[in-house]
């Protein structure tokens, strides 16, 4: 269980509020605002946006033995770290944010994609409307002629996907990267033992249009994948730190393999 599902000591949570501090120094501050009968620090955590406007307290743990109120205050604090999309606010929508692979222009916005801003795969008002999508789509765009592969990184699942995700049509280059794909998850297996699914994304997960690695292909980058890392849900999104070594030790891998298939086909 996480770090947010666990109760924890005063000293623990001390260090808790300076890491979270310090890691999103631009929305958070800690303010010490006095001491106990017993001489310890009573902090403030004071989360604010640019303009300083009106605000809500919340105090918990006035009650000592009441073990769940802190432990939602640390919830609070910590729940935007499974925020899935972007930050936008585009006119008439309720709720904030685009999902950046519903966003790009492949099928946009098709069945597997919402039309809901509120919704986690929220296509956005229409395609590209997101400045990151924007960006990375232009740079592609100006270096197409280089550029002979494109690969993309999400987790979790350990899945080696290529197009289509809009469609459940194969691309014309299916037999080829389905190969590649399978030469990508062998290599993996060989580094770390570890099982990952290919296949061409609508038919090895679900429908879902709208991504960079469908717009990529469609550019004319022949050789496009998206790796969903580790793991299969265990830890899912939040896979804990030791991991991190071994899952791109394995990714790495798979990356030379799409590499040097580049280099000799190309
Ligand atoms: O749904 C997605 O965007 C990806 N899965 S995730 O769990 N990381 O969100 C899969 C992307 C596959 N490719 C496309 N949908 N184009
Ligand atoms: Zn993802």
């Amino acid at each position: 269980v996480s770090y947010y599902e666990q109760y924890h000591s005063l000293k623990e949570i001390n260090s808790w509020m300076d890491h979270i501090t310090e890691k999103n120094a631009d929305i958070l501050q800690k303010i010490c605002i006095g001491s106990s009968y017993e001489k310890r620090p009573l902090y403030v955590l004071k989360v604010q946006n640019k303009t300083p406007k009106n605000a809500i307290w919340i105090d918990c743990g006035i009650h000592a033995r009441e073990w769940v109120a802190p432990a939602f205050c640390i919830w609070f604090i910590g729940h935007h770290r499974m925020w899935r999309k972007s930050r936008s606010r585009h006119a008439n929508d309720r709720c904030i944010g685009t999902d950046m692979n519903r966003n790009f222009d492949a099928g946009w916005c098709g069945e597997g994609a919402s039309d809901n801003s509120c919704q986690q795969t929220y296509c956005g008002p229409y395609p590209e409307s997101e400045p990151e999508v924007m960006a990375v789509t232009s740079f592609l765009k100006a270096h197409k002629d280089n550029i002979k592969g494109y690969i993309t990184i999400h987790s979790y699942s350990q899945m080696v996907l290529f197009p289509y995700s809009y469609t459940m049509n194969r691309s014309k280059d299916h037999d080829e990267l389905q190969l590649l794909a399978k030469k990508a998850a062998a290599a993996i297996r060989k580094t770390s033992r570890k099982v990952y699914q290919s296949g061409p994304g609508a038919e090895t997960i679900y429908l879902a249009p709208g991504g960079s690695d469908d717009w990529a292909y469609d550019l004319g980058i022949k050789y496009s994948f998206t790796f969903e890392l580790r793991d299969k849900g265990t830890y899912g999104f939040l896979l804990p730190p030791h991991l991190i070594r071994p899952t791109c030790i394995e990714a790495l891998s798979a990356v030379k393999e799409i590499a040097s298939h580049i280099m000799i086909n190309i």
